[in-house]
């Protein structure tokens, strides 16, 4: 049995925080191998580092694990860099304990040669954790000398995954917070967006949870955290194979009367499915649209139209569920024309809220990098580390960003900058309101045509 210390250095507060999940499963992963864990979250300690250094101390660690969930906040129209903090804290662990630190999360796993050397760690897993993290300090015990970067993408089988080990104090922290708790009932993605580092951090298969499982782990919340309200954290919850039906008509039979959101592609979803789902719980849903023209959206590798998108809004609607669509301007294949097609076509989406970004994150080993040097957007070679955008040379991105202010002043359920909405978020956070908050934007007519 070794003395596992487990930190979330995530500070993220938009668009609200959210439950270290990651680091939930690898503890879990840890106490069932039969080590000891503590779970220490850099944001719920009020972002402490006397506090965590306090910890180490107290801990007296054999292995410190730190995760890495966001490199930044995907707004090209604000600086963030989150890598720095995991550096930071980094280097309070070494102040207090000699123990080797491990780092790991979404963050890392786009970049581990890069954070590796930035932060200083030890050792890194790519990808999934479970599994490899209990193999690396088996291996360390043992003498061995592991590699100092170990890939676990897609590694698991779905029936292998594991539920994650929550904590009291953090489930109390995020529901104060933020109002919910979150939960993956499937890994991977098998579509081929241009930009997306999904299929690369959780392999292009869905592997599902075996969906009596999942709705255990959503009964214990439940009962014994008292948690109300859920997301899916899964790539896409509707997944095209169906396994999101399974999980949904187990929660219909289990009858638990929670309240659950996720995130879907705007494709192959109608008002039969969107209605079971919402007897099942689902009370808002968020759209992967991701584009606004039939050009942008062929361009991104997207695989649906713009009808697709406006045919699952009129399921929503027509099922009065609150649904937001999230779109990025400025990507391969804009030009102005696009954009005010693209704008033109959002006016056609009622009765929902529409999130607008300017340019899209460059991460490594995505096809948009190779297009982004194609279009001399990047410099070969350029770090990606500090948010890269790719801006489509065929645009002024200036005059682009006022066309979309302008196209959506005045509506209180179209948001540009992104960073707008997370102000009028932190108001209502003030006034004590909690979870997606962006479903109260909306307003159904009493009539709506069937
Ligand atoms: C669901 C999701 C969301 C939901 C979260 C809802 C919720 N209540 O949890 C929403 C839509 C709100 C969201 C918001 C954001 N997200 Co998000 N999100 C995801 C997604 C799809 C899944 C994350 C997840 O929970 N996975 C399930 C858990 C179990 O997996 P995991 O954390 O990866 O942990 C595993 C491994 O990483 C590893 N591991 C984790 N920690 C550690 C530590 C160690 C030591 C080791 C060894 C291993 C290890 O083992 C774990 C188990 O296998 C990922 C993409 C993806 N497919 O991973 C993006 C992703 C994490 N998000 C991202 C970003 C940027 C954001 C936002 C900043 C965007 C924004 N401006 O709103 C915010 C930040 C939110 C916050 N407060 O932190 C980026 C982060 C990278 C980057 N580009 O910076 C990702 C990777 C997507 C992307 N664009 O590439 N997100």
């Amino acid at each position: 049995m070794k003395r596992i210390f487990l930190a979330s250095s995530n500070i993220t507060t938009e668009p609200y925080p959210v439950y270290p999940l990651g680091l939930a499963v690898i503890a879990a992963a840890l106490t069932e191998a039969g080590h000891m864990v503590e779970q220490f979250d850099f944001l719920a300690s009020g972002e402490s580092e006397e506090l965590l250094a306090e910890r180490i101390t107290a801990f007296v660690p054999d292995y410190v694990c730190v995760s890495i969930r966001n490199l930044d906040n995907c707004d090209s129209l604000t600086v963030t860099a989150y890598p720095e903090i995991a550096r930071r804290l980094i280097e309070v662990i070494r102040k207090q304990s000699r123990a080797p630190v491990i780092i790991g999360g979404p963050a890392f796993s786009i970049m581990p040669e890069e954070l590796l050397a930035f932060t200083g760690a030890d050792y890194g897993i790519v990808g999934e954790g479970e599994r490899l993290l209990c193999e690396l300090i088996r291996d360390l015990r043992e003498g061995k000398t592991p590699p100092r970067i170990l890939r676990g993408t897609g590694v698991l089988p779905g029936n292998e995954m594991i539920s994650p080990l929550y904590s009291e104090n953090l489930i109390e922290f995020y529901r104060e917070k933020s109002g919910m708790i979150n939960l993956q009932t499937k890994r991977g993605c098998p579509h081929a967006c241009i930009y997306c580092s999904y299929p690369s951090l959780e392999g292009a298969h869905y592997r599902c949870r075996d969906s009596k499982s999942v709705v255990d782990d959503l009964e214990r919340l439940k009962a014994v955290h008292g948690v109300e309200r859920v997301f899916f954290t899964d790539s896409v919850f509707n997944d095209s194979d169906g396994h999101y039906l399974e999980v949904v008509e187990e929660l219909i039979r289990r009858d638990l009367s929670l309240r659950w959101c996720c995130y879907m592609r705007p494709e192959g979803v109608g008002r039969r499915e969107i209605a079971l789902m919402k007897r099942a719980g689902l009370y808002a849903v968020e759209l992967g649209t991701d584009a606004a023209s039939d050009t942008t959206l062929l361009a991104l590798g997207k695989g649906f139209t713009f009808a697709d998108a406006l045919e699952a809004n009129r399921a929503c609607v027509a099922e009065r569920l609150p649904c937001a669509h999230f779109v990025m301007f400025g990507g391969p294949g804009e030009t102005m024309a696009t954009v005010t097609e693209g704008l033109r076509n959002l006016d056609q989406l009622e009765h929902t809220v529409v999130f607008a970004f300017s340019g899209i994150r460059i991460l490594p080993g995505t096809p948009l990098l190779a297009r982004a040097v194609r279009d001399r957007v990047l410099a070969e070679g350029a770090s990606l580390r500090d948010s890269v955008y790719y801006m489509s040379p065929d645009v002024d991105a200036e005059a682009m960003n006022d066309i979309i202010l302008t196209a959506f002043r005045g509506r209180r359920d179209r948001i540009f900058p992104p960073s707008e909405g997370q102000e009028r978020l932190s108001i209502m956070y003030r006034f004590g309101y909690r979870g997606l908050l962006w479903d109260s934007l909306i307003r159904f007519p009493k009539e709506l045509p069937c």
